[in-house]
């Protein structure tokens, strides 16, 4: 491609000198026909977050023994005191026979309790309760273990402490908040993501001081610093949040919208659920949800949610171009009790089953066929260049795409099998490092192979972005019915920001 650029003949005068400015001819070589990026496009880091999908939450800690949500901050150090050797390998292995790739363990929440011993302040697990507390640092074992079992990992450190003196003052976020991060940032250079709570402000102990603090949530934590510094360190580490590299979705009950772009403003609340298609900034949405039935800590006689809830939960989110961070908190010994275990194992199964999601100790040959992979596939389109085949669309390599040329907006894929099928869930992705592009599209099929009947017209079937899931009955609450008997499938897609593209196109 040959661009010239049009700085014709223009004279400005610059601090006193005649500045010339001359026509330049540059040659663009773009030999694969490669499309250009539909902007805003995420960084490789948010591209790397985006591929964990599905990880846990772990909140434990001082409020785990006073059986609070939110403690004031004045809690003596020795009430932490975990009745056996906090266990976070047993976390971890829990959630990944679940499905799940990762966690995030809360390791200070607003009441400024830390589980490892930091250096900026004494309200640390150095004065807990028993020996156990008193040994087990919780960030170390949690990145060991989560490293030894191949599973992503983070913390979460809540900016708002209301144990400290220095919160609401400038000394909090230089001498406290700032050096906490990096002391965590220390733990691995490897994690994925940390994740600073929006809840801030408002009364507290402060150093004993009490009252109420008020700050300025949008400058006071110096979001940019905190970034450099965090990223110096840990470089592929999303700053959730506060941090502004990944957004919350609003709800807390996992679910996201069907129409959800991965692109948004900052500050606002109201994009959460659905993004902003006109959104200036990559800001994709986390949705945070709890698997039992009461608080985000851990109390006594709490249940869990069923494994039919949390799938569909998990359509409702991963499904919805959204993450999932569920959370499962350990107990007063440091462990996920056994009826979280056991559900979290049900989960695993069925995501495995329905959706054939690689899960760490299920068979293989248990998991879901992906009936694209028997399937003819043909595109009213493909775009020149013979990089952009259909091929790609299930060649199990998340580089390779499908695509149009770069006038169309619209075009339809057939998935066509010798044999009809039973088809009940559809997944489609686009390559999100050109963008966010597909927003309208349908989905028929035909038993005979000439009367296509369209698959739930109800549901919004907009957005794509990293990953939709599509229930073909339209239903995310029983999706797993008798499916359709199809001999083809036809996805059409309607309109797109940009010319279309697909990385991966799967049918269960
Ligand atoms: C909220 C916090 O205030 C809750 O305690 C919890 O940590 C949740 C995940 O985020 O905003």
């Amino acid at each position: 491609m040959k661009i010239k650029t049009l700085l014709v003949g223009l004279t400005i005068p610059l601090a006193g000198f005649a500045q010339e400015f001359k026509v330049v001819d540059q040659e663009l070589s773009n030999p694969d026909n490669a499309p250009a990026p539909c902007h805003p496009v995420p960084h490789k880091r948010q591209i790397l977050w985006n591929e964990t999908e599905f990880y846990a939450f772990f909140h434990y800690g001082m409020n785990t023994f006073t059986g609070r949500e939110w403690g004031n901050g004045d809690e003596a150090e020795s009430i932490y005191a975990p009745k056996g050797m906090p266990n976070p390998e047993q976390w971890i292995t829990s959630v990944k026979a679940a499905g799940m790739n990762g966690g995030i363990a809360v390791v200070k929440h607003h009441d400024g309790f830390c589980l490892w011993p930091t250096a900026t302040t004494t309200h640390n697990i150095t004065g807990a309760g028993s020996e156990y507390g008193r040994t087990a640092n919780i960030p170390k074992l949690y990145a060991e273990a989560s490293r030894k079992h191949g599973m992503k990992y983070g913390f979460y450190i809540s900016p708002w402490d209301r144990n400290s003196a220095h919160y609401g003052k400038d000394t909090y976020v230089t001498e406290v908040f700032l050096k906490q991060c990096e002391e965590l940032a220390e733990y691995g250079s490897d994690q994925f993501e940390m994740w600073f709570d929006g809840a801030n402000g408002g009364d507290g102990y402060y150093g004993g001081e009490g009252g109420n603090r008020t700050i300025d949530n949008s400058i006071y934590y110096d979001t940019p610093n905190l970034r450099t510094r965090v990223h110096k360190i840990a470089p592929n580490c999303v700053l959730w949040g506060v941090g502004g590299e990944a957004r919350w979705i609003g709800n807390e009950s996992g679910y996201a919208g069907n129409t959800n772009w991965a692109t948004s403003d900052y500050g606002g609340s109201g994009v959460g659920e659905e993004g902003d298609i006109n959104g200036w900034f990559w800001f994709p949405g986390e949705s945070d949800a709890k698997a039992t039935n009461n608080g985000w800590f851990w109390h006594q006689g709490e249940t869990m949610k069923s494994a039919n809830r949390l799938f569909q939960m998990y359509l409702e989110t991963v499904g919805r171009n959204a993450t999932l961070i569920l959370n499962c908190p350990p107990d007063q010994y440091g462990v996920l009790p056994e009826n979280t275990v056991n559900e979290l194992k049900n989960l695993g199964k069925m995501l495995h089953e329905r959706l054939a999601v690689p899960v760490h100790g299920l068979d293989e040959t248990t998991a879901a066929k992906d009936l694209a992979k028997t399937a003819t596939i043909e595109a009213s389109e493909t775009r020149t260049g013979g990089k952009y085949e259909v091929a790609n669309l299930n060649d199990g390599d998340k580089e390779t795409y499908w695509g149009t040329n770069d006038e169309s907006r619209s075009a339809t894929i057939t998935l066509t099998w010798d044999v009809a099928q039973t088809v009940r869930y559809l997944v489609l992705q686009e390559p999100i490092k050109l963008g966010q592009r597909i927003k309208d599209f349908k989905i028929e099929y035909t038993t005979d192979g000439s009367k296509w009947t369209e698959l739930c017209p109800a549901l919004e079937t907009t957005t794509v972005g990293y990953k939709r899931i599509i229930p073909l009955n339209g239903k995310t609450a029983e999706s797993y019915g008798s499916g359709y008997n199809a001999k083809q499938l036809r996805i059409t897609i309607l309109d797109s920001r940009a010319c279309p593209l697909l990385s991966n196109l799967s049918v269960y």
